[in-house]
């Protein structure tokens, strides 16, 4: 079932559309569903996302979704859509979530809800920009002039405020790590940090979702260093990723970013991690492993959103299990 009918997960869709899409499932689900803005871009975009809630008695188990940081990675948002939809319309989900331990003194009801009893997922930080006019466009659009030259945008994933500027993120305005000139120096990025404070301590999960390279990265960007339950965090991750892998055979690796990747300091995951000690944090990178790269072809959207769903259902059971 479809909950939006300008809306579907056969092609990818304009900036437009997400919001109508957006739009429409808050205004069908009033009870469930709320449309969330998390500020500005720099031209002057709203950040929307949705809050889905199954019950309003006990929200300290909250999932934060976070898609289409980069503006080029199109799979993300529509893989993000996609689970939106399922959530929507394929009933309760099945699987529960305990609460995050709260500290403090505060009588909150320990009785487990449904799982994604609070989903928060932006969809808009993606800028036009690869909609319209460059396709490969990574960053934000704000201005940026050194030494007589303007470059546009600082990479929104090297410009949060943990370990900012710790390494693999560069300093050049024209470089497409480019760090920003100042924690949070952009629009985007501070209104969506914003936004999270205002629901970091009720976080159980924050998964960051980008493509491609099928990996499924643990924290942290800016360090080598392990997780202190890095064992732990490795073990859910490989069970998510055999439930990934269990419906098309596609293969995720796992490890942390640097492991896999590179030191990249100033990511969103970091943050979260860092400031809100989220119990459950990771960053997905999608499909493909480079045969389409970024130009994911629009019949793997479906098959892409199933097995994503599968893992993050497999993720919290076994966090819950653990
Ligand atoms: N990958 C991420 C990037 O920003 C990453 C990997 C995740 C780095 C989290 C740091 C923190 O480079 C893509 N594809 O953008
Ligand atoms: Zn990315």
């Amino acid at each position: 079932a479809v909950v939006s009918p300008r809306f579907d997960w056969e092609s990818y869709h304009t900036l437009d559309e997400y919001w109508n899409f957006l739009r429409d499932v808050s205004a069908r689900f009033p009870a469930i569903v709320t449309l969330i803005q998390a500020g500005w871009s720099y031209e002057g975009r709203p950040l929307y996302g949705v809050r889905i809630s199954y019950s309003s008695a006990n929200q300290n188990n909250a999932i934060f979704i976070e898609s289409n940081i980069h503006a080029r990675e199109w799979i993300t948002g529509a893989v993000t859509t996609y689970i939106i939809n399922e959530l929507l319309t394929s009933g309760e989900p099945e699987v529960s979530i305990s609460p995050r331990p709260t500290t403090g003194t505060s009588s909150q009801s320990q009785t487990p809800t449904a799982l994604f009893s609070l989903i928060l997922a932006t969809c808009s930080l993606q800028s036009l920009w690869p909609q319209s006019f460059n396709r490969m466009w990574r960053k934000t659009r704000t201005p940026y002039t050194m030494l007589g030259i303007t470059c546009y945008g600082a990479d929104p994933n090297r410009n949060w405020g943990y370990y900012w500027n710790s390494g693999g993120s560069s300093s050049l305005a024209c470089s497409d790590t480019y760090m920003g000139p100042e924690p949070f120096s952009e629009s985007s990025t501070r209104g969506l940090a914003e936004f999270i404070m205002t629901v970091g301590d009720r976080l159980v999960g924050y998964i960051s979702i980008h493509s491609f390279s099928q990996m499924l990265l643990l924290p942290y960007g800016y360090t080598i260093e392990q997780l202190d339950n890095y064992n732990e965090t490795y073990a859910i991750g490989v069970t998510a990723m055999q439930s990934l892998a269990r419906r098309y055979g596609t293969r995720y690796t796992i490890g942390n970013i640097p492991e896999l990747l590179y030191i990249a300091s100033g990511g969103s995951m970091d943050w979260v991690k860092g400031i809100f000690r989220t119990p459950i944090a990771y960053t997905y990178e999608l499909r493909d492993t480079g045969t389409n790269g970024f130009l994911l072809p629009p019949n793997q959207i479906i098959p892409s959103g199933e097995e994503t769903l599968d893992s993050l259902v497999t993720m919290f059971e076994e966090y819950d299990r653990i």
